[in-house]
């Protein structure tokens, strides 16, 4: 990037799109006015030129584009979380922690004088940077993000601000400058997480008063005698110096569980951090994001966290990364072997690309240094079909459609668009919904064969007979006359006569609780209605929000009333812990050609993982 420019502080999204770190939460908002207000926002940001308060540098739209470019490339990293917490799995003196493991010390209040005493003790015999890197090459990823200190406040570096860094462990190797040398020789990219406000071992790390108690060290310190500017001073700032400063190019600062920082001391993180690495890039967890209105205009980030393991579906004009686990734990844990599938590791990472978004899948090693032999496998055999495949991943942007399909997600790089079928249609049809744009030639990616297809107005349907299907997923290549593609947006019955109304194509007023859809019906008949929507909430005890809620159909001339019910469920292939509930609420007919409008009355709608309201996912209209 040209030294002289300054780098913008870039705030994308915070007028609609906020994050409560306790994971993450994401404002619903579909076409609604705010989403409008975002977008005039993102815009009138990048045109408003004005450097922010603290003497930082800014950056235009086209530098950001250029220095975010490799990052949108890339779509899929590996996330590691190792560390002291790594030597208990999950147990401490035959108790097991109920939550993420690398939390234990947290969650089972272990004074901290206990908790040190696992400095003794780490000797991680079998790590090997060389091995880590190549098992996330192997899977196809192209950047590592480490913890290079977690919550509990150890260092994986060696520090000089504090001594409770793995140099006074038996181990006794700096990992983070042998993992940065080994993903730089082997052509990864390298980034760092950092938990720069919470920190178990300092006794001045306050984050704030209710919940955020939680989050701090109040087993060995007093809230009342901690003072966050000291911690900073003492500890935060200056570790982040020389973790910036120690080990060369850094790619990626992810920060973490910023809630409770005020703007000042975010401003700071950023100071510090764009001097040492220009280029680097920032996630939007430096900050607290909780509402949009706790954020002033000069928040920034790179690009958007949302909730982990969650994907609400929604797209995002600002880049995204899905930060999701391969079991349900970022720290190792001994006893959690539901480890995710390659199909579902392929859906995650297709349906994040598909909107705009980056996958990143994480890895707890033991305390050992080996990688747990499953998640490899599963890791291996994900990067098998990427490095047939990747073509219909890496480099790729977003879904031109507003809705999504049955069958699967779609990418696009230039004139080509990938269609990335999962659900393979009993009549082995697939088709394009709403592409004007004329299709050249179809092909399954890596074949020559052409496919045969008809291409009547806004309906492209794709003969899948001949393809061979592929395990987990079955890219087909659509090669169009045109990279300016002409798509019309207007939700319409599709070839098999359903009607697909996703959340993300409605019209949401939120105060009148009222979801609304306009669509086309080109073959009349009786319609069953369903509702589905996802559960939500923790991991282990995934909640159905919202779905107490009453409320009414409203479709052609007919009122249905709705209390939703679960009469199918199924695992939603990037909701790892969540399903899709399915609510059949009754019928329609539709007994003439044209326009409709379906209003859904009565539910508060909430995607966000953390948000209150239904967790609505799309209404499906299937001909009888
Ligand atoms: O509290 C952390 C958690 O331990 C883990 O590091 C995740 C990774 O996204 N971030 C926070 C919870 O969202």
């Amino acid at each position: 990037m040209k030294a002289n420019y300054f780098y913008n502080l870039l705030f994308l999204g915070f007028i609609v799109i906020f994050t409560s770190c306790k994971e993450d939460v994401k404002k619903e908002s579909v076409n609604s006015s705010e989403e409008l207000n975002y977008q005039s926002n993102i815009e009138a940001y990048f045109k408003s030129n004005t450097p922010s308060k603290v003497d930082l540098p800014y950056e235009t739209e086209e530098e950001y584009q250029e220095r975010m470019q490799w990052w949108k490339d890339a779509k899929y990293g590996m996330f590691i979380h190792w560390g002291l917490y790594s030597q208990l799995g999950g147990e401490y003196k035959g108790e097991v922690t109920p939550k993420i493991a690398e939390w234990i010390q947290n969650t089972l209040k272990i004074p901290a004088v206990e908790y040190k005493k696992l400095m003794e003790t780490f000797n991680a015999t079998k790590f090997s940077a060389e091995e880590w890197v190549s098992i996330a090459k192997a899977a196809g990823m192209k950047y590592i993000v480490i913890t290079s200190k977690h919550h509990d406040g150890f260092a994986l570096f060696d520090s000089k601000v504090s001594d409770y860094d793995v140099m006074n462990t038996p181990f006794g190797r700096d990992v983070i400058k042998e993992l940065k040398d080994e993903c730089h020789r082997q052509g990864l990219k390298f980034g760092l997480y950092y938990s720069h406000a919470i920190d178990w071992d300092h006794p001045q790390a306050y984050i704030g008063e209710g919940e955020l108690q939680n989050r701090m060290n109040t087993v060995d310190f007093d809230p009342n005698d901690m003072d966050r500017s000291k911690y900073l001073k003492e500890k935060s700032f200056p570790q982040l110096k020389e973790i910036l400063t120690n080990y060369g190019t850094i790619d990626i600062l992810w920060f973490d569980m910023g809630k409770g920082l005020d703007n000042e001391e975010i401003r700071e993180f950023v100071k510090i951090t764009k001097e040492l690495q220009p280029n680097i890039i920032i996630s939007s967890r430096i900050g607290d994001e909780v509402a949009p209105t706790s954020l002033n205009k000069d928040m920034y980030f790179d690009f958007f966290t949302p909730s982990d393991n969650y994907s609400t579906g929604d797209q995002f004009e600002i880049p995204f990364e899905m930060a999701g686990t391969t079991n349900s734990s970022w720290g190792y844990r001994k006893d959690d072997k539901e480890w995710r599938e390659p199909g579902f590791i392929i859906n995650s990472l297709i349906a994040s690309a598909s909107r705009n978004g980056n996958y990143l899948l994480n890895v707890g090693p033991m305390a050992n240094g080996l990688i747990p032999s499953e998640p490899v496998k599963n890791l291996k055999i994900a990067g098998e079909w990427l490095k047939k495949n990747g073509e219909s991943v890496y480099n790729t942007t977003a879904s031109p459609f507003p809705w999504n399909y049955n069958w699967g997600y779609v990418t696009q790089n230039e004139n080509k668009m990938y269609l990335n079928v999962f659900n393979w249609p009993k009549s082995n049809r697939i088709e394009l919904n709403g592409l004007l744009t004329k299709a050249d030639k179809i092909t399954a990616l890596g074949s020559s064969d052409n496919l045969s297809f008809t291409q009547d107005g806004r309906f492209l349907s794709i003969d899948l007979s001949t393809v061979t299907k592929q395990d987990f997923a079955t890219p087909i290549v659509v090669e169009l006359k045109s990279a300016e593609l002409n798509i019309d947006k207007k939700i319409s019955q599709n070839i098999e006569n359903d009607i697909r109304l996703d959340r993300i194509t409605s019209q949401y007023m939120k105060d009148e609780k009222l979801s609304s859809w306009n669509f086309t019906v080109h073959t009349p008949g009786k319609f069953k209605i369903k509702i589905v929507s996802n559960e939500k909430g923790n991991h282990s005890k995934p909640d159905w929000t919202g779905a107490d809620q009453k409320g009414s159909v409203q479709v052609a001339g007919k009122i249905i009333p709705v209390s939703l019910t679960r009469d199918t469920e199924i695992v939603n292939p990037t909701l790892f812990f969540y399903k899709e509930i399915g609510s059949n609420v009754g019928e329609i007919e539709f007994t003439k050609k044209g326009t409709y409008s379906l209003q859904l009355k009565g539910f508060e709608i909430g995607a966000g993982k953390w948000t209150k309201g239904l967790g609505l996912n799309r209404i499906e209209l299937v001909q009888k």
